[in-house]
């Protein structure tokens, strides 16, 4: 948006920009009619009536319940109104739809690394296609950085040890900031770098130049066997530790009695911190491989692992849902019971 061509709002590149932009000029727009209007009454009053001569007194005025009913109501509705609207814009930003295609982020001092998973391995500079809905899913090797596309109005916090996750679909193809936008040290201003949006097409044939490591999954089967996971997890099922064929989406059962689901943030935790959760019917033999891996080996790991389930939903959710909100995707099933290796179950009743 330009006013007397200076530009005042970035482009509204994605989907849900409108939305972001309607909903925040409206709260711009109430917040201004009340301030002007406090303020021009403040200024008419204390003109119209000043105290002209010494001897004047003011009227003694006593409550007015109409009057007080009525500037409680109003600004309730008006505060619900901004609520309501809110609360629906961000339900949408924060759900990323079932389809979306899926790319990691890396923050890190001071840069931006971005992983697709046919391969190509991008700083400062992503590439994606026009008119498809794209999920991020996003880590910090150091600091707390901020993941931010201000045409797509959208923006989430990249936080060490965990995964967070945003989306949007941009729809003209185009060059956009990326910026990060929390400050992270030093050089927090240089933390920057241009997503460009490409035709469908051109961006197959960018997909095709570059890859020569192979897709980040095949990378992630290569760590698997180099950083010996192999060794111990074994497809039959009768390795020390468990099979990690189409675990994706099941829900493990552990040895403290309780359960989790497998997405991305538990095989994040099942790799770096091992002890953590220690699945039922085994020792707590794996090794912890935190600081072993970068963030960035660690989702070749982790989309190595995702290959091996693959009837699992594509896009389970990386992040805890927003408190309220029902998760995007629903597990695909709990698993068979007895999965454990005899040897691994003869262990644990000792
Ligand atoms: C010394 C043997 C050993 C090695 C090496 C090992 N693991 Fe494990 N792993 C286990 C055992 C035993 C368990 C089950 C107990 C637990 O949850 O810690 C396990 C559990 C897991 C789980 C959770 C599985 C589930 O069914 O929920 C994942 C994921 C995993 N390992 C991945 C890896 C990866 C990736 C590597 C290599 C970076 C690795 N492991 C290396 C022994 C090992
Ligand atoms: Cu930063």
């Amino acid at each position: 948006m330009q006013i007397f061509g200076i530009p005042i709002f970035p482009e509204q590149a994605s989907t849900f920009a409108k939305d972001v932009d309607a909903l925040y000029f409206f709260i711009i727009a109430t917040s201004a009619f009340f301030a002007i209007g406090v303020a021009v009454a403040v200024i008419y009053f204390g003109i119209r009536y000043r105290r002209s001569h010494d001897n004047q007194i003011g009227a003694r005025i006593e409550g007015n319940l109409p009057l007080e009913l009525l500037w409680s109501v109003i600004p309730t509705i008006i505060a619900m109104v901004m609520f309501g609207w809110g609360a629906s814009v961000f339900y949408h930003l924060r759900r990323p739809p079932d389809e979306a295609m899926h790319i990691y982020a890396v923050g890190k001092q001071w840069m931006w690394k971005f992983q697709h998973l046919e391969g190509q391995r991008e700083i400062n500079e992503l590439h994606i296609p026009a008119g498809r809905p794209i999920r991020v899913t996003i880590s910090s090797e150091d600091v707390i950085h901020s993941l931010y596309f201000p045409a797509f109005r959208t923006k989430i916090d990249a936080i060490p040890g965990r995964y967070t996750e945003l989306w949007f679909d941009a729809q003209t193809p185009g060059e956009y900031h990326i910026f990060c936008a929390e400050y992270c040290g030093t050089n927090h201003s240089g933390m920057i770098g241009t997503v460009t949006v490409m035709e469908p097409s051109q961006y197959q044939a960018w997909l095709q130049g570059g890859g020569m490591e192979g897709t980040l999954a095949q990378r992630g089967a290569r760590l698997f066997n180099d950083l010996a996971c192999a060794t111990c997890h074994l497809d039959t099922g009768q390795g020390r530790g468990p099979s990690l064929k189409d675990i994706m989406g099941t829900t493990v059962e552990l040895t403290d009695g309780s359960s989790a689901i497998v997405d991305e943030a538990y095989l994040r935790e099942s790799i770096l911190n091992s002890q953590a959760k220690i699945v039922k019917g085994f020792q707590p033999l794996m090794p912890t491989f935190q600081g072993l891996v970068s963030e960035e080996n660690l989702v070749a790991l982790i989309e190595h692992v995702k290959s091996l389930s693959p009837n699992a939903t594509p896009a389970a959710p990386a992040a805890a849902p927003a408190p309220g909100a029902t998760p995007a995707t629903t597990p695909t099933g709990t698993r068979p019971s007895g999965a454990a290796p005899p040897a691994a179950a003869a262990a644990e009743k000792k």
